[in-house]
């Protein structure tokens, strides 16, 4: 597992650019109090450069919450890789909300995940069960599945920089967070196997596996003392500083 944790707030379709430059200044004025822990705050597109300048000089890291594969074209209301070098450190990928709502599949997230690495951004790829799925015993083979194809075009050399994040598609947003003991089943077994037999040991044991979906002060400390489990992604907790600087710190 990888030594520094690291704590994302996904700030999904929430916040302008005035609320989201003062959510992310207080979070980082807070973070001075968080040593240890990376964290990482995910605005939207239109609010990158502005909350990039109002982190300057903090280790607050900024992540965009999609990317297209592409690097230019015909592809109206999308956002290239190139376009977010300078911007965000970070791009979350393959998120279940872009899975279910925005026909992202396997591929595409495969595909968007290489061409992130390709221009030093570092992917937060999501992977998660449905209930149906888990339902029907196949949580396992899912997950299998989705780290597989997140990693079929990855470049090997570059694959150091990926984060994994497990999001258990009946966990989010509902207030029913996974047991820190389904999670581990998960991340210390399935996507770490899997990142393993696809990338090897080393890349396994380097990949930081952050917990994801109903994420809150009140049940961070039990995922974080899961040792295959290296951060959150915090969604709904993340939109109050004080809140999201309460799960970061029991990273
Ligand atoms: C899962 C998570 C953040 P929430 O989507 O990505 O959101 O913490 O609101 O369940």
């Amino acid at each position: 597992t990888s030594s520094t944790n690291i704590v994302a707030g996904n700030w999904k379709m929430n916040t302008d650019v005035t609320s989201g430059v003062r959510l992310a200044s207080s979070v980082a004025a807070g973070a001075v109090a968080v040593p240890g822990v990376q964290i990482i705050v995910a605005p939207p597109f239109v609010s990158l450069a502005a909350v990039r300048d109002a982190l300057a000089g903090s280790s607050v890291g900024v992540a965009a919450q999609n990317v297209h594969a592409e690097d230019s074209g015909a592809f109206t209301g999308e956002i290239a890789p190139p376009m977010l070098v300078g911007l965000c450190d970070y791009v979350i990928i393959g998120h279940s909300e872009r899975r279910q709502f925005f026909g992202e599949t396997d591929e595409s997230v495969g595909r968007k995940a290489a061409a992130a690495l390709q221009h030093g951004l570092r992917p937060i790829v999501c992977v998660g069960e449905t209930l149906d799925e888990r339902e029907s015993g196949r949580a396992v083979e899912v997950i299998r599945r989705q780290v597989v194809a997140a990693l079929a075009d990855l470049d090997p050399e570059a694959a150091g920089s990926l984060a994994i994040a497990y999001e258990p598609v009946w966990a989010i947003g509902t207030g029913r967070a996974a047991t820190p003991d389904i999670a581990d089943q998960i991340m210390g077994g399935a996507i770490g196997s899997t990142i393993a037999a696809v990338l090897g040991t080393d890349v396994a044991s380097e990949t930081p596996l952050l917990y994801g979906g109903s994420v809150n002060p009140a049940n961070a400390a039990e995922f974080a003392a899961v040792p295959s489990i290296n951060g959150a992604l915090v969604g709904g907790a993340s939109l109050d500083a004080a809140t999201f600087l309460e799960v970061a710190a029991a990273f």
